[in-house]
């Protein structure tokens, strides 16, 4: 029996325009386990769902990391909306795309 799939929507920083979200989306869909992925890069989204039993979040986080982006996770697993002004001001360093 295949297990359920879980889904997660992890709070994405670095994402200037459609683009990047494209760039994430498509290393997403490269994943063995992933069964859709969805990002926004409007509310800063990725929704992504998974088999567990293939996959897991922190390798979804470093698929992520690996196209040059980052993933706000608090240890714990919970993301809270009040660490992000730190979070948006770190995301100035990255290098993601500029040019719109
Ligand atoms: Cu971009």
């Amino acid at each position: 029996m295949p297990n359920a799939p879980e889904a997660v929507s992890l709070p994405v920083v670095g994402m200037t325009c459609a683009a990047c979200a494209a760039n994430i989306e498509r290393a997403l869909k490269k994943l063995p386990g992933i069964g859709d992925a969805g990002v926004n890069c409007a509310t800063n989204r990725a929704a992504v769902t998974f088999d567990h039993s293939v996959l897991d979040v922190p390798a979804i986080v470093e698929a992520i990391r690996d196209v040059g982006y980052d993933v706000i996770v608090r240890p714990g697993g919970h993301m809270t909306d009040g660490i992000w002004p730190a979070a948006i001001r770190r995301a100035s360093s990255i290098d993601g795309c500029r040019v719109l």
